[in-house]
């Protein structure tokens, strides 16, 4: 498995015959960073001490060596980007501070809980950080309602949370010198059909506008809001809907994110993207993958993964979309769970920056349609796995690389007991 490239000369000859660049598509794909979630690890569970997910988040499987502690979730992080090319950020929640032990309410969450983390993000040389408000897994989520509760003064802790984590947001960006992305979800929706659907959307719009009242500066900071089209226990309504929010961020002008998961399935994610980077500033992508519903399944080198890039390429939209994991597995080692799907993430990337753009418009402009559909068809057989195992080696690191997730969890994972 772990046998250095020796065929690229050839690969990259072969794709020059075919008009394209592998060096330029090496470059560019250098220049993007992924958005690393931190959730993979440890079941999104955080560390309040609570011990629990839950609230519209499903984790299924019970495969041993979950991370327990701050310091579990960042060793197993660290083995993670020592296997992933390229410079990358990581996502983080609000669950995730550093709480030392201490009970700190969600409406009272401060920078000074993620000071370790930007130490931490420092020393490895991460691109940034970004971050979420955690509107679930906590009493006041229970009801199946955050910044839409009836009740005025829940809405208001949820709004005082999405307020703080904005401003954590800012000083992570400040802090990292690269503007941190804050994404809103809120798992807020009903089981049966709410009579009052409009009321809880008049509210969420309302709780949206105190969250974001104070104007922060994009350098080091931007906005944005995440649809779903239904959860668990949110089947027959979900007010953040995709037309509640793509409405939201174009009034608003936030960024927009779109989960592969949160739609019906036969709808194309990618299919979105230029339309609504038509009327908002960015989008943020969650990349994940759904099996029949929302399962968050490890992403892979598929179908729908590469449609989504192509379209981020062929858009020109690298500087506006933004590239974010979101998939949990605890049925296989979390670790390779990770590595699998972000490595499969940059090699769609890479799949999509090898494409021979020019001569496939040219064949589209001229109405020749039959061409475009054989070009297409060829250009899948190219050696794009020699590429991809050249990148891996100028960026230093493996081609193969289950053997080292394999003596990790015989050295580390294995020893965690379960919990
Ligand atoms: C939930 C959303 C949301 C979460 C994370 C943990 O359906 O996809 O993005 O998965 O924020
Ligand atoms: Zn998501």
């Amino acid at each position: 498995m772990n046998l250095p490239p020796t065929n690229y000369p050839a690969a990259r000859e072969q794709y020059a015959r075919n008009g394209i660049d592998t060096e330029s598509a090496l470059r560019s794909l250098e220049s993007v960073p992924l958005s690393v979630h931190c959730w993979q690890g440890d079941d999104v569970v955080g560390f309040e001490g609570s011990g629990c997910s839950g609230g519209g988040i499903q984790v299924t499987g019970t495969y041993p060596g979950r991370a327990r502690t701050l310091d579990e979730l960042r060793a197993d992080m660290e083995q993670v980007f020592r296997l992933l090319p390229g410079r990358h950020r990581l996502n983080l929640h609000a669950i995730y501070g550093d709480f030392g032990g201490k009970k700190v309410e969600r409406n009272a969450v401060r920078s000074e809980h993620f000071e370790s983390w930007v130490e931490w993000a420092k020393g490895l040389g991460l691109h940034g950080i970004d971050f979420n408000p955690s509107f679930f897994a906590h009493p006041l989520a229970n009801a199946g309602a955050t910044l839409t509760h009836r009740d005025p003064g829940v809405r208001q802790f949820w709004i005082e949370h999405g307020t703080a984590c904005r401003k954590i947001g800012e000083e992570l960006g400040r802090r990292l010198g690269s503007a941190t992305l804050t994404n809103v979800w809120i798992p807020d929706g009903s089981k049966d059909g709410p009579v009052d659907r409009k009321g809880a959307r008049l509210l969420l719009e309302e709780s949206l506008d105190a969250i974001f009242a104070e104007p922060l500066d994009p350098l080091h900071h931007r906005d944005a809001v995440e649809s779903k089209l239904f959860g668990i226990g949110s089947e027959s309504f979900v007010a953040g809907s995709h037309e509640f929010y793509l409405g939201y961020a174009v009034k608003r002008q936030k960024a927009l994110c779109l989960d592969a998961g949160h739609f019906h399935p036969t709808e194309s994610l990618a299919d979105k993207i230029s339309s609504v980077l038509q009327f908002v500033p960015e989008i943020l992508l969650h990349v994940s993958r759904g099996v029949r519903w929302d399962s968050d399944h490890v992403v892979l080198f598929d179908d729908p993964t590469r449609a989504v890039m192509e379209e981020v390429v062929r858009g020109d939209y690298l500087g506006r979309a933004r590239i974010g994991l979101d998939f949990f597995d605890a049925s296989i080692n979390r670790v390779a769970a990770w590595v699998i799907g972000a490595r499969a993430t940059l090699k769609s990337l890479l799949h999509a920056l090898l494409e021979p753009a020019g001569a496939l418009r040219e064949l589209e402009r001229d109405g020749d349609f039959s061409g475009r559909l054989a070009f297409l068809e060829e250009i899948k057989t190219l050696p794009f796995g020699a590429v991809w195992d050249e990148y891996c080696v100028r960026q230093g690191v493996p081609v193969g690389w289950i053997a080292e997730v394999r003596a990790y969890e015989k050295s580390v994972l294995s020893r965690r007991g379960d919990g």
